[in-house]
């Protein structure tokens, strides 16, 4: 396991240098610092989870069988452009949540030299994936497939962010609008197909499988896309800032979180309007109160409880899946998210 991260982070230094080097451009010193910082600061830092899984996936996908030193260099190749395209998402995120910290340190637009040059960066970001792909993979049979696969998981992304941000415009903050059914649609949109489906998928196209034929695959890593948000929108409010790398700004930012969902299901007349009253502000006084409502929904257990019944009806929709391997990076996945930190 620690050979293989360390064999994913040399590929990282490849293509960072082929990018450095693209002869679609005219580099000049200051250009080429920029580009290696930008990359250096957003894209290697995080869990490497999405881009590990790919090379994983692809494994148990061959069941057992030794991987050529080619494969391994693509499959980290696929893994990375998985990787690059979280960094884009998240640079953009943080501007768009005004959030201030991500994986331990500053957002990078936060940074006084770079501001809202990162939004371009964001735009970089994107266009080094396409870049990657052709170099590496335009001479294989499934390279269209690839193309159309982050295209298509791309614009499910962005449609999902649309609905997480149109939900909180300023001027129409309402809270009634905030059910299960508005959190699914968001979140199945904003991180599942990215963050769960998008590696298998890179994981079965290398294998030379039909993309078509796996939609029930699909729908078990979208499900467990959508628990791994609700993961991440209880860790906002009840995580560790230190072991998450992010201060939360959910209650700020008046977002369709799952525990606002969750709270206003569960509470009575007197206590919505204590939220109707302080969710969706600034003011470190009303995120108190929503918190300390939080608590007293006792929204902790409830979160427990949400958790191992997600892992119980995951497992068991998991073991219904013909193929062993198959059910082998399901399995996997599922493991490396139940019950996470960070
Ligand atoms: C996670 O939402 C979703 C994304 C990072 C997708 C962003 C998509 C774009 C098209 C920019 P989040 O805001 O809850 O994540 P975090 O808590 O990590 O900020
Ligand atoms: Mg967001
Ligand atoms: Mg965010
Ligand atoms: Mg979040």
């Amino acid at each position: 396991m620690a050979d293989l991260k360390s064999t994913f982070l040399k590929v990282y230094s490849v293509l960072k240098s082929e990018l450095l080097e693209d002869p679609a451009f005219e580099w000049s010193d200051d250009s080429r610092q920029w580009v290696e910082r930008m990359l250096d600061y957003n894209v290697p830092g995080g869990k490497l989870n999405r881009g590990l899984s790919v090379i994983d996936s692809y494994k148990l996908l061959k069941e057992g069988k030794e991987l050529t030193e080619d494969e391994i260099f693509l499959g980290s190749a696929l893994g990375w452009c998985i990787e690059w395209l979280q960094a884009y998402f998240l640079v953009l995120d943080d501007i768009m949540d005004n959030s201030h910290t991500r994986r331990g340190q500053p957002c990078w637009f936060r940074l006084p030299k770079v501001g809202l040059i990162a939004v371009n960066d964001g735009i970089l970001l994107r266009n080094h994936i396409p870049r990657i792909l052709r170099k590496h993979f335009s001479n294989k049979p499934y390279y269209v497939d690839l193309l159309d696969l982050f295209n298509e998981v791309e614009f499910q992304t962005a449609s999902g962010q649309m609905i997480d941000l149109i939900t909180t415009i300023e001027g129409e903050k309402d809270l009634s609008k905030y059910t299960l059914s508005v959190h699914r649609r968001i979140v199945q949109y904003k991180t599942a197909y990215y963050s769960f489906y998008l590696s298998v998928a890179c994981a079965l196209l290398m294998s030379g499988e039909n993309l078509d034929k796996h939609i029930n695959v699909k729908n078990i890593l979208v499900e467990m896309g959508v628990y791994f948000q609700v993961q991440d929108d209880y860790l906002d409010c009840f995580g560790d800032p230190e072991t998450i790398g992010k201060i939360g700004t959910d209650i700020e930012d008046f977002k369709c979180s799952w525990l606002v969902v969750k709270a206003l299901e569960l509470s009575n007349e007197e206590q919505k309007k204590v939220l109707y009253e302080n969710y969706g502000k600034t003011d470190p006084a009303n995120v108190t109160k929503v918190k300390a409502l939080y608590n007293e929904l006792q929204l902790q257990g409830v979160f427990a409880e949400f958790e191992s019944k997600s892992y119980e009806k995951l497992t068991a929709a998991i073991e219904a899946h013909p193929s062993k391997a198959v059910q082998a990076v399901l399995k996997s996945f599922l493991g490396k998210i139940y019950k996470r930190q960070k």
